[in-house]
């Protein structure tokens, strides 16, 4: 940060003569400025990186590029309907280790900004996907010890055709990790705080995703999972 101004919100919170009132107002000046005071809108695709897999996948990764990511992180945590599910594992119900909630084509998505990211990512992919973004799966890990187990979106379309998930993270980072299918050496991605994260060509049939629980302290991060038809 430069040398503060007259008018600069530093100046201001040196008036107060209360030093945790100080603390805590510079702290909230500084997220905001990071934060961008409350906006949430997407920096251009123009940065993004694709790294190429085996047996025709690949992932691209653009860090960032939703500003105003812990904006949108606390209205997606507040006015999301979250459902927390239970799902029958061999012989046993258990809880699903993370908070959900599906939007399907044609419903309203929450938040604005979040229409504008599938239509850029649709807009973006045109021509290699050949088709629209359609649906937003939510998932809220509350802590490290929510997850999601090695899996590939094999429900639908992509246990056969080549399809693309793209996945914006809000919130604290958490480790996504990628193995080819069967096992294999893993990749790790640290995804929070507007990072953006594609999976395209095989990627759902031939590799494997998770975000494994962690016991180091983790924070809260939601995912943002937008998909074309007929893919889960
Ligand atoms: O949290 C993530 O980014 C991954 C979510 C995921 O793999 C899924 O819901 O299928």
């Amino acid at each position: 940060m430069g040398t503060p101004s007259e008018d600069s919100p530093n100046n201001y919170v040196h008036i107060c003569s209360n030093s945790s009132i100080v603390g805590w107002v510079t702290a909230w000046l500084q997220g905001s400025l990071l934060d961008g005071f409350g906006d949430t809108r997407l920096d251009s695709l123009g940065g993004m990186r694709r790294t190429e897999l085996s047996h025709g996948a690949w992932v691209d990764v653009q860090p960032g590029w939703l500003v105003g990511a812990d904006t949108l992180f606390d209205r997606l945590a507040d006015r999301v309907p979250w459902q927390a599910e239970r799902r029958p594992m061999y012989d046993r119900v258990v809880d699903v280790p993370r908070l959900l909630h599906f939007y399907d084509e044609g419903d309203a998505l929450p938040e604005p900004v979040l229409d504008d990211a599938r239509d850029a990512l649709s807009k973006h992919y045109r021509n290699e996907l050949g088709e629209p973004f359609r649906t937003a799966g939510l998932c809220y890990y509350r802590d490290g010890r929510d997850s999601v187990a090695w899996h590939g979106d094999t429900s639908g379309r992509g246990a056969t055709h080549d399809t693309m998930v793209a996945i914006v993270s809000v919130g604290a980072p958490r480790t996504l990790m990628l193995r080819p299918h069967g096992g294999g050496e893993s990749l790790r991605y640290q995804v929070g705080h507007g990072d953006l994260l594609v999976m395209g060509g095989t990627c759902q049939r031939t590799w494997e995703h998770a975000v494994p629980k962690t016991r180091k302290p983790a924070g809260p991060r939601i995912s943002i999972q937008f998909r074309p038809r007929n893919v889960r």
